[in-house]
């Protein structure tokens, strides 16, 4: 294709502003993406908070996200209302081929270092209830999900193991024998990676371990979860110190938290409908 033919196919109402960058043209910004548009909220501080992710700008996410904090938002809402809406907005351009990896790996930082302000008003319980081991599946980089998961174990009261990212099933059996959770979590993004978990549970079983493990992640679905013993869907982060509450107090086994997920996390989840 000569520059001749690519200047013909050149649409100058949809060059969007990159790097600080703006083109000549009318640049169109992500956030009037139609499909950002779709997922970013309408009302503050939530807004500004997840435009932040989406620009990419750490200062803009933390002086938005400690405004918030002042005015006594609670992190939760911060996190779940605002940095993850960010961190979907991005996605979805990943998705179009308008934003690239460093801007996922830019915009993931970005929403971590939101969430560690989210996790000094949190705080950590001082006396710890039991413990729970969380791990990201065997290939996987993708441990924004499970440092999620961490900050609400912790500030539920609950001792919480960091396996880290890229767990084999093995290091998981090493880590039960050690920690004697009551519960383990386990993160997957990717469709490669998210078969890691049956391996999980029959290395589990070969080593005659029993604990109900907390299967979730971008790429997994309920029904593959329950596809495999040992293991229940989870939905949202902050659902975990609930279950973990439920299967420490309750003495509730994996299968009991799949016909009681609603229930114990308190709210309608549309996955357990
Ligand atoms: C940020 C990001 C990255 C960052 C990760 C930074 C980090 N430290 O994690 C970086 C840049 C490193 C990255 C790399 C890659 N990525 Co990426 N990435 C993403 C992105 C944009 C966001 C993921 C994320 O953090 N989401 C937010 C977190 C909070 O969500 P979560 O972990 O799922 O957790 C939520 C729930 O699932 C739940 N949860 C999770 N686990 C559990 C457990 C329990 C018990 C409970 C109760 C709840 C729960 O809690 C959270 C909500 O509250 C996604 C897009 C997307 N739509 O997901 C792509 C995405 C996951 N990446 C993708 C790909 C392909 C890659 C690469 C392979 C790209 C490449 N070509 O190299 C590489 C990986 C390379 C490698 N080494 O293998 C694909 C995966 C496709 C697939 N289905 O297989 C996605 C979906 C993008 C896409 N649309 O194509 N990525």
């Amino acid at each position: 294709m000569s520059y001749t033919d690519l200047e013909d196919k050149f649409d100058e109402n949809n060059v969007y502003v990159r790097y600080n960058v703006v083109l000549e043209g009318p640049a169109v910004k992500p956030e009037d993406d139609e499909d950002v548009v779709k997922i970013l909220p309408k009302d503050e501080p939530f807004r500004e908070i997840a435009l932040g992710v989406l620009h990419e700008n750490n200062d803009e996410v933390l002086d938005n996200v400690k405004k918030a904090l002042d005015d006594g938002v609670s992190p939760i809402d911060v996190i779940n209302k605002g940095l993850m809406k960010g961190i979907d907005s991005v996605s979805a351009l990943y998705t179009k081929g308008i934003y690239f990896l460093p801007d996922l790996m830019l915009a993931g930082d970005c929403l971590m270092a939101g969430v560690k302000d989210c996790e000094k008003v949190l705080g950590h319980k001082s006396e710890t209830k039991g413990t729970v081991v969380s791990f990201v599946a065997e290939g996987d980089p993708h441990d924004i999900g499970k440092n999620l998961i961490l900050m609400f174990l912790r500030a539920g009261g609950f001792e919480a193991v960091d396996l880290g990212r890229d767990v084999p099933a093995d290091k998981v059996v090493e880590a039960v024998k050690e920690y004697n959770p009551i519960m383990l979590t386990g993160t997957a993004l990717m469709t490669t990676t998210m078969t890691a978990f049956p391996k999980v549970v029959d290395a589990m079983e070969k080593a005659g371990l029993n604990v109900p493990i907390g299967c979730g992640g971008g790429a997994v679905r309920k029904d593959y979860v329950e596809s495999f013993p040992m293991s229940f869907y989870g939905v949202e982060a902050y659902h975990t110190p609930k279950l973990a509450n439920a299967i420490l107090e309750d003495k509730l086994s994996w299968d009991d938290v799949r016909k009681k997920y609603s229930d114990i996390v308190g709210e309608f989840v549309p996955e357990y409908s």
